[in-house]
C-alpha cells in the first residue's frame, strides 16, 4: 500500500551508456514533480558513463562491478531512501516523463508496483524477437501466477520501498525483474500498469542476451511455481478476484 509520497528514489543500472545516460537523468531531474534522488548504479564502464555522472550535482553515483542488471538494482535499492523506488534503463528507450503518472497512479489504486507497459505503445518500437519472448514469457506468467498483466519484462516500476523490502530476490540478472513478480504475485503485494510509449535504443549495445536470459527466466518460472503452495496463494490474491 503506497497513499503518500516522502521521496522518489530514481534507480538507473547503467553498462556503457555514454550516449544515452545524460538526457535520461536530466529529464528526471527536470520533469519529476516529487521530492527525489537519483542513483545511477554504473557496472564500471569503460566508455565514459561513470565520468558523465560523477559530474552532475543531482546524481548519485554507486559503482557495482560486479555484473548482472538484477546485482545493479539490487545495490541501487539498498542504497535508496525513498519510500518509492523507480527502476528505469539509463539507455533512453523509456519514456522517463511518465514518472509522474506512475507515481499518481500508485497513490490513486493504493498499488504495491506500478508497471508501464509497452504493449499498447503506438510506435511499435519493440522488436520482433523481443515482442514474441515478452508475450510467450508474459502469457505462462499470467496463468502460472494468476496474474493480468501485459508487460513482465518491463524494467520500468514503480515500487513500494516497503513491499520490496519484504521479498527475497536471488536472481542476478534479467531474471530479477521476473522473479519480483513472481515473490510480488505470491505475497499478494497488487500489481497494476499503466502504458507507456518505447523508443528503440539510439546508442550503444543492448546487454540482453536473448537465449541465455529467456531459459534463466523460465527457469525462474518454473521453479516458484514448483513451491507447493503458488497457487492457493496467487489465486487467494488474484486480481481475478477483487
Ligand atoms: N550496472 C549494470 N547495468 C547493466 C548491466 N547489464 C545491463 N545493464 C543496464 O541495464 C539496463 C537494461 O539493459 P539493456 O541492455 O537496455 O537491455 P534491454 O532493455 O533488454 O535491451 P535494449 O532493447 O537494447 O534496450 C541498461 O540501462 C543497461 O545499461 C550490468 O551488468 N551492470
Ligand atoms: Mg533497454
Amino acid at each position: 500500500m503506497t497513499s503518500k509520497v516522502d521521496l522518489v528514489s530514481v534507480v538507473i543500472p547503467t553498462l556503457n551508456e555514454a550516449g544515452n545516460i545524460l538526457e535520461t537523468v536530466t529529464t528526471i531531474h527536470n520533469d519529476l514533480s516529487y521530492p527525489k534522488e537519483i542513483i545511477v548504479v554504473d557496472g564500471d564502464s569503460t566508455d565514459g558513463t561513470k565520468e558523465i555522472v560523477k559530474d552532475l550535482d543531482f546524481c548519485r553515483l554507486i559503482i557495482e562491478p560486479r555484473r548482472g542488471y538484477g546485482l545493479a538494482l539490487k545495490t541501487g535499492m539498498r542504497n535508496a531512501k525513498g519510500n518509492i523506488i523507480v527502476m528505469v534503463d539509463g539507455d533512453g528507450t523509456y519514456e522517463v516523463r511518465h514518472i509522474n503518472r506512475m507515481i499518481e497512479k500508485m497513490l490513486e489504486t493504493d498499488a504495491d508496483m506500478v508497471l508501464a507497459t509497452r504493449m499498447y505503445d503506438p510506435n511499435k518500437a519493440m522488436g520482433l524477437m523481443n515482442f514474441i519472448g515478452n508475450k510467450v514469457i508474459t502469457t505462462f506468467y499470467d496463468f502460472f501466477y494468476s496474474q493480468l498483466l501485459s508487460d513482465t519484462q518491463s524494467g520500468f516500476r514503480a515500487i513500494s520501498h516497503e513491499a520490496i523490502d519484504k521479498v527475497k530476490l536471488n536472481e542476478g540478472d534479467m531474471a530479477y525483474a521476473t522473479e519480483m513478480l513472481i515473490q510480488f504475485a505470491k505475497e499478494g503485494f497488487s500489481m497494476v500498469e499503466i502504458p507507456t510509449t518505447y523508443k528503440a535504443r539510439k546508442y550503444g549495445k543492448p546487454k540482453l542476451r536473448r537465449f541465455k536470459s529467456g531459459i534463466e527466466i523460465f527457469s525462474t518460472m518454473v521453479r516458484g511455481f514448483l513451491d507447493a503452495s503458488t497457487i492457493r496463494k496467487t489465486w487467494k490474491n488474484s486480481p481475478y478476484r477483487r
